[in-house]
């Protein structure tokens, strides 16, 4: 299995975030690509190459330019302010305000456009996230040209909680999303994304909640106790055009892998019958029962018995890197699923 990788992603390195009311060490930090890079060279994988540069064309595709030209600034912008630290956001849209105002100033902007804490813009954070997308898009192109049956694009920061114009969970782009764009356009006629990360992939099912091409499905924490909170509800299932193609799986705090694996029949059920030209996985496992933000229960093995089953969906097949925090064993694990799709 090829992977794609790019160092410049180790360039997002926030000072820190907010945990329950204390600034600590960034959960989503550089050593956790490495440590996914490290497992995958220890398992003698294949090429590990570093994609071409592509435009921002493929990013714009789902993403409001607007957006991304504040993501591209908002850092220096910040600088010339002569703020200290990374660009954090002190206030947000909660629903008493009006919607149709994008304030001017940088403070205003910065809530207008981020919808958590947690996700600092730091001095390399554009650079990271464009490289991000730009593994997710290298990826992208092996499955949608019929080049590679599978591949594993190492994206880092993830992508799964960014909508099309609003960043959070420390997600700035929508790695996952940008890829099924591309193969939309280059010939796949169905795209489905398995989103098995902890987290309720929020911002991919914004992303593509109205229209029937791509499909959503997710497993993840229920909303009712876990982050993000606002969205993941069973009866979210699409609109207008989209109705019927956004399927979310709520799970309770302690599922563990037979409770998981249940509901991952369901999905896959409904993604094989979507009959989808090409699949793109959102991989985080967040899942893992170490994991220091998520509480779910599974354990190492289970990983492989996860990428089984994924395998046996028989689709091409685009894994694209979301979370996962227990950094020691977080490459072990995410390989594991890799493994489990390569010896099915
Ligand atoms: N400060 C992904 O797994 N909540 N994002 C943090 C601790 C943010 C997780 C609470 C969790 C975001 C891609
Ligand atoms: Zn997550």
């Amino acid at each position: 299995m090829k992977t794609y990788y790019s160092r410049k992603q180790l360039e997002h390195n926030a000072a820190g975030e907010f945990n329950r009311g204390a600034f600590v060490q960034a959960f989503e930090r550089p050593d956790r690509a490495l440590s996914v890079l490290a497992a995958v060279e220890a398992a003698h994988f294949g090429a590990i190459e570093a994609p071409t540069e592509f435009s921002l064309d493929p990013i714009l595709r789902i993403h409001d330019a607007a957006f991304v030209k504040f993501l591209q600034t908002a850092y220096a912008e910040w600088k010339a302010m002569d703020r200290p630290g990374d660009a954090l956001p002190m206030m947000w849209n909660a629903r008493v305000f009006r919607e149709d105002k994008i304030p001017e100033s940088l403070d205003g902007r910065l809530g207008y456009y981020s919808f958590d804490i947690s996700s600092a813009i730091a001095a390399g954070t554009w650079d990271a996230v464009k490289a991000a997308a730009d593994v997710a898009l290298a990826g992208a192109v092996d499955i949608s040209s019929g080049r590679e049956k599978v591949a594993f694009s190492l994206c880092r920061p993830p992508g799964h909680h960014a909508a099309s114009d609003c960043y959070g969970g420390y997600c700035y782009l929508n790695n996952a999303a940008i890829a099924a764009q591309y193969c939309r356009d280059h010939g796949a006629n169905r795209v489905a994304i398995l989103d098995v990360d902890f987290h309720h992939g929020n911002g991919t099912q914004q992303i593509f909640y109205s229209r029937s091409d791509v499909l959503f499905a997710s497993l993840h924490g229920d909303p009712k106790t876990e982050y993000p909170y606002f969205l993941g509800y069973a009866d979210e299932k699409g609109k207008g055009e989209g109705e019927g193609f956004n399927h979310n799986y709520p799970l309770p705090r302690g599922t563990d892998w037979d409770a998981w694996n249940a509901a991952l029949t369901a999905a896959s059920k409904v993604v094989d019958t979507y009959k989808p030209d090409a699949l793109i996985v959102s991989l985080g496992v967040d899942t893992y029962k170490n994991d220091p933000i998520s509480s779910f229960k599974l354990d190492t093995q289970h990983y492989a018995l996860m990428g089984q089953a994924i395998a046996k969906l028989g689709k091409p097949t685009l894994f694209v890197m979301e979370g996962g925090y227990a950094i020691g064993e977080l490459g072990t694990n995410a390989v594991n699923v890799l493994k489990g799709f390569e010896n099915a």
